[in-house]
């Protein structure tokens, strides 16, 4: 039976190959026969069917599990999850891709993966180090010195894949490597910081999810600081997008932020007493997600731990006591209910606070030092403006009252956020002007629901444009290679893989996502409806390329979808509104002004919010304007990616489900950067690989004797590959498809079979 490698409509029986199974992804079989444009095929003693489309060249490559993929002789989808996955098998979880780290989350703690020891080996190696999130940021702390220029690592993934762990991972590598070059011994603290202001960011913006027991509800870039000599002397935080509903609701199975939890269980004797925490599971705001634990956390533990890290990080006992008592102003508050006032007539049922509500009232009003019926009238009255400067103030409905209530909770708890976060940065900031940074991006991965609202809207905008960053990037990189190899730059067509057009559907002026919903924002009468109707109306008067990215949904009138890059998400519109105005009415601006006079540290926390929030600023227009920062940061970068992956649903560890890890590797975009290499030469090998793969044969010890260029033309020549489907670059040689190339690999083929006939033949005869 000939082994001969062959390619997709020309399959020869028992050419190994992949083939893609819906459940396992891409399998290793054998060609067992061909019929039309169908093959069965052998995985093992299985055997199935699959369209000709379905089947791709087998990578020898691949099995073997190498550290870096471009060195794949065949780089397709197939070769690369068989690649990852026998890493994977063997708890390698880091693969490169070129310069693109990809991690696999292991769900395990893999031995010795992460200590001391590591470090210290990979501060050694240097450039000859394994994949691994440590050579990485090897590598960039190198680069930074070595060229001068501010570096950028953008890790990404969706929720779960290991983001956080892996930022935690390059800090901390960072801080050790940067020993080496202390200079002075002021760094120590900041550096203590960087370490230490995990634990306290995680507790204040982390919470359990479905999908990932600590999840990150907010985006961060971490901006580590370096003087001349590469020594730290400073660090910053931004943060992004902090999920403020979760303070007040979260849905069967979740939890709020973490700090709540470990606040009401963690506190000393005197504390619970003083913040009235005995009841914690009475507090409405906690029991909703009727989840008070996580597996394997010890919330009280966790509280100690966070406590030491926040004095590390510049913040003294008695500031935290305040943040404790806001926290339980927070938490009472959410458990004030209201009733109709009696005789109500039924139309205008104004609420009031309820009578089994008082004590929550006042212990709220207590901590945040406010008179209680100020209180409750600020939470069930609106002051309006008549004309003229009057005012006058109405009632409110119970819904709204309830509405009010959490609208002061989710503000509260915001400004707490960004008072920590600039708290935090008073600490770490450097004395002097610092040389460099290497800033570590840590943001939410591209989400799709079954229901997505605003807040994916905004999660899924900032995925393109970090996409849109990505590509171009793999696009000037590819033209650079080019360019160094002395060939024709031309080749290449961005156009076949850019996102432009769903960008310029969300943020096009005048028409888009965004405009249409800035639009109903401004005006008196905008609605959901109108927004969504217009929507439908603009989508006439975009350019057929961004149109024809964007739908609404069949049967359900307020569904609105958009194809992203990495697939189409559904919005429900109702409620857009709203979410984006995010409006604060002035009466609870006004209880939060009467406790910053009572109060120092809410005077201190409220610097972070309403003076901060300018009238008539919308959610998507900070948002923008924060992710146009943020690119502009970027651009200044040498960027470094990590694309982490979860390898399943189940938080299980050695449980590999290829179709989950390759549409990951999909929409991270690592097939893309692959496709832009295909849109061009898609295999490159440089002439001394294309020698070795003759090895001993007759043509191989030619090629070498005259080695480099002309071993590899006489080769080529040799074996009558098609002048056409390859040129010469100044090192390299590139093939213009995987079938030229496979050509060479079936000449090589047979020459190997040719051989081993003639052995078998002297074998015969002696
Ligand atoms: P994320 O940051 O990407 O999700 P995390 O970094 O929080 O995900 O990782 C989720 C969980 O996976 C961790 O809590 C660990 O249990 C496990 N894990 C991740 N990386 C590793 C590793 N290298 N070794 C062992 N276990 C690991 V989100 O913030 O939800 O988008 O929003
Ligand atoms: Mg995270």
């Amino acid at each position: 039976m000939s082994r001969k490698i062959t390619v997709e409509n020309s399959w020869v029986e028992g050419a190994p190959a992949y083939a893609l199974d819906e459940k396992r992804g891409w399998l290793r079989v054998r060609v067992a026969s061909v019929a039309g444009d169908k093959v069965n095929v052998k995985d093992g003693k299985r055997k199935f069917t699959v369209k000709a489309k379905d089947l791709q060249l087998s990578s020898e490559k691949a099995l073997k599990g190498i550290e870096d993929m471009i060195g794949l002789d065949i780089l397709h989808e197939g070769a690369i999850q068989n690649n990852v996955e026998v890493r994977y098998g063997k708890k390698q979880i880091y693969t490169y891709v070129g310069t693109i780290l990809v991690s696999i989350n292991p769900y395990e703690d893999i031995p010795n993966l992460y200590t001391e020891e590591t470090i210290k080996q990979f501060l050694l190696k240097g450039a000859n180090a394994p994949p691994h999130l440590y050579a990485v940021s090897d590598n960039v702390y190198n680069q930074m010195l070595s060229t001068g220029k501010d570096q950028s690592m953008l890790i990404s993934g969706e929720s779960g894949a290991g983001k956080t762990e892996a930022t935690k991972h390059c800090l901390r590598y960072l801080t050790h490597k940067a020993t080496e070059n202390a200079s002075f011994d002021g760094s120590n603290l900041i550096k203590q910081c960087i370490v230490d202001v995990n634990p306290v960011l995680e507790a204040f913006g982390n919470a359990k999810t479905k999908r990932n027991n600590n999840s990150s509800r907010f985006g961060k870039l971490f901006q580590v600081q370096f003087d001349g000599n590469g020594a730290i002397v400073g660090g910053n935080l931004i943060s992004y997008l902090l999920e403020k509903s979760r303070v007040v609701k979260t849905s069967k199975g979740e939890r709020g932020y973490h700090i709540f939890y470990q606040l009401c269980k963690g506190a000393s004797k005197e504390q619970v007493e003083a913040l009235s925490l005995e009841d914690y599971k009475e507090f409405n705001y906690l029991k909703k997600g009727e989840c008070f634990d996580v597996d394997d956390v010890d919330d009280v533990e966790e509280f100690k731990k966070v406590c030491a890290s926040m004095l590390k990080c510049g913040i003294q006992e008695e500031t935290q006591s305040k943040m404790f008592a806001a926290l339980a102003a927070i938490l009472h508050l959410g458990n004030i209910q209201f009733e109709e006032k009696e005789g109500g007539t039924g139309e205008n049922d104004y609420g009031v606070v309820s009578s089994s509500s008082t004590k929550s009232l006042n212990v709220a009003a207590i901590l945040l030092g406010i008179n209680p019926k100020v209180l409750q009238e600020s939470l069930s009255q609106r002051t309006m403006g008549g004309g003229r400067g009057s005012v006058y103030k109405i009632p409110l409905q119970c819904k709204s009252c309830m509405d009010s209530r959490d609208a002061l909770c989710k503000e509260m708890y915001s400004m707490l956020f960004a008072w920590l976060i600039h708290t935090i940065n008073a600490t770490m900031a450097s004395k002097s002007t610092p040389k460099n940074f290497i800033a570590v991006l840590d943001i939410f991965g591209f989400e799709v629901f079954e229901q997505n609202s605003f807040e994916q809207l905004c999660i899924n905008y900032a995925n393109e444009v970090l996409h849109q960053q990505f590509i171009h990037h793999y696009f000037k990189l590819e033209q650079e290679e080019y360019a160094t190899e002395g060939l024709n730059v031309e080749v290449l067509q961005i156009d076949q893989v850019d996102n432009k057009p769903v960008l310029q559907l969300m943020t096009a002026k005048p028409v888009s996502v965004f405009a249409l919903l800035e639009e109903q924002c401004q005006i008196a009468r905008g609605s959901d409806e109108i927004f969504i109707d217009r929507f439908t109306e603009c989508l006439t008067k975009m350019d057929e390329k961004s149109s024809s990215l964007a739908s609404r949904v069949k049967r359900q009138p307020t569904l609105f979808a958009i194809k992203h890059f990495a697939g189409e998400v559904k919005y429900e519109a109702i409620g857009f509104i709203e979410k984006n105005k995010d409006p604060l009415h002035i009466d609870l601006q006004n209880v939060m002004n009467m406790s910053a006079k009572k109060n120092k540290f809410m005077a201190e926390v409220l610097k972070f919010g309403t003076t901060n929030r300018k009238m008539n600023t919308t959610v998507i227009r900070t948002f923008q304007k924060q992710v146009n920062g943020l690119m502009e940061l970027l651009d200044k970068t040498e960027p470094n990616y990590v694309r982490c992956i979860k390898p399943n649903e189940r938080k299980a560890a050695q449980q590999f489900e290829g179709p989950l890890v390759l549409s990951q590797m999909r929409y991270s975009g690592l097939l893309d950067s692959i496709r832009i290499r295909q849109a061009g030469y898609a295999v490159r090998r440089t002439f001394e690989d294309i020698i070795e793969l003759f090895g001993n044969s007759k043509l191989g010890r030619a090629g070498k004797a005259e080695g480099g260029r002309q071993g590899c033309l006489t080769i080529l020549q040799t074996t009558m590959m098609d002048q056409s489907s390859y040129v010469f670059g100044k090192t390299k040689v590139f093939f213009k498809n995987v079938d030229s190339y496979a050509h060479l690999l079936n000449e090589m083929a047979a020459i190997e079979h040719n051989a081993a006939v003639k052995v078998q033949a002297m074998w015969r005869q002696s």
